[in-house]
């Protein structure tokens, strides 16, 4: 069997308990250490005390890791070499034993074979700056539309090109539901100036919406835009200029595909003396909670 259970997922399920997948490149390419490993147990308290099991899932040993213990996870955190999985690459980093971390992408993917119906995350990837040069469009938006996975995300990060995001989430099909908001939200801010169409108050309407799909066997996920707490909030006057200079430096130094995301998120980090960091760890924790009130609702139905 390629799925290794933790103790934790494996009771929950035996018990038919709710189930929050997390995703690990956050943990070893999104946030410095020891930040990320702080966070990812954190997040997975948060997952706990809303009703839920968490299932941070990762790769080592030839198997996909569904539930972390938390040695694995204290590893994985201090291993930044650790491959940054998505679709491409899934199969390949488990047949030659690496340790990897899944993305956005390949978290979906562990999650619909392990039965997982709700994940969380930060901001999932999408249409980078530049893309009508340099092609560069996240794996991520197209998982949405082919794996059946509620996602919980604090919209689309600043760094995008949020409308060309929204644009391509359209063509694919993938709703957009705005949590308690009629505008996407921009990761660090708890809005931009796009509308999106879809609008739920509550986590149970969520739900009903991800059971429906499952009813008339629409392939692929809904995608959650939970804004940040208004606390945590970074204005985005102050936040533009730097985003700009960090994709302006990724220019100069040649950075391009894998490295893109990883790079301007560190460098985010370091413009705002650590503001952006803290921000991030508030939204995700954030996503956390209306995770577990998804699934919650989802196994209550
Ligand atoms: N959310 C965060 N930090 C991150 C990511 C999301 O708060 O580091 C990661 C996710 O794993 C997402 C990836 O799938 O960034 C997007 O990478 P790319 O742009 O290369 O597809
Ligand atoms: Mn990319």
């Amino acid at each position: 069997m390629i799925l290794t259970l933790s103790d934790e997922i494996r009771d929950a399920q035996t018990d038919s308990r709710p189930i929050v997948a997390l995703e690990s490149t956050i943990i070893t390419h999104g946030m410095p250490y020891p930040q990320n490993l702080q966070t990812a147990r954190a997040v997975e308290q948060v997952v706990r005390d809303h009703g839920a099991a968490p299932a941070t899932i990762a790769i080592s040993n030839g198997q996909i890791h569904i539930g972390m213990p938390d040695d694995a996870l204290d590893r994985l955190a201090q291993t930044p070499e650790a491959m940054k999985l998505s679709r491409a690459d899934l199969a390949i980093a488990l047949a030659n034993g690496k340790t990897g971390a899944t993305t956005v992408a390949a978290t979906m993917i562990c999650a619909a074979r392990a039965g997982i119906e709700v994940f969380a995350t930060g901001g999932i990837g999408g249409v980078h700056r530049g893309a009508e040069q340099s092609f560069d469009i996240s794996a991520d938006l197209r998982e949405l539309s082919k794996t059946a996975v509620t996602v919980v995300c604090a919209g689309a990060k600043a760094i995008l090109d949020l409308p060309k995001t929204l644009e391509v989430l359209e063509t694919l099909g993938v709703p957009v539901i705005g949590y308690q908001t009629n505008v996407l939200p921009a990761f660090w801010s708890r809005s931009s100036d796009l509308a999106i169409p879809l609008r739920m108050e509550s986590a149970a309407e969520i739900a009903a919406a991800h059971r429906e799909r499952g009813e008339i066997r629409l392939e692929g996920g809904q995608l959650i835009a939970n804004p940040i707490p208004i606390e945590a909030e970074i204005p985005s006057d102050y936040l533009n200029p730097i985003i700009a200079q960090a994709i302006a430096e990724a220019e100069t130094q040649g950075i391009t595909a894998k490295q893109v995301t990883p790079f301007l998120l560190a460098r985010i980090v370091e413009l705002t003396a650590g503001r952006s960091l803290r921000s991030n760890i508030a939204l995700v924790k954030n996503n956390a909670k209306l995770g577990a009130e998804i699934a919650v609702a989802l196994k209550g139905m």
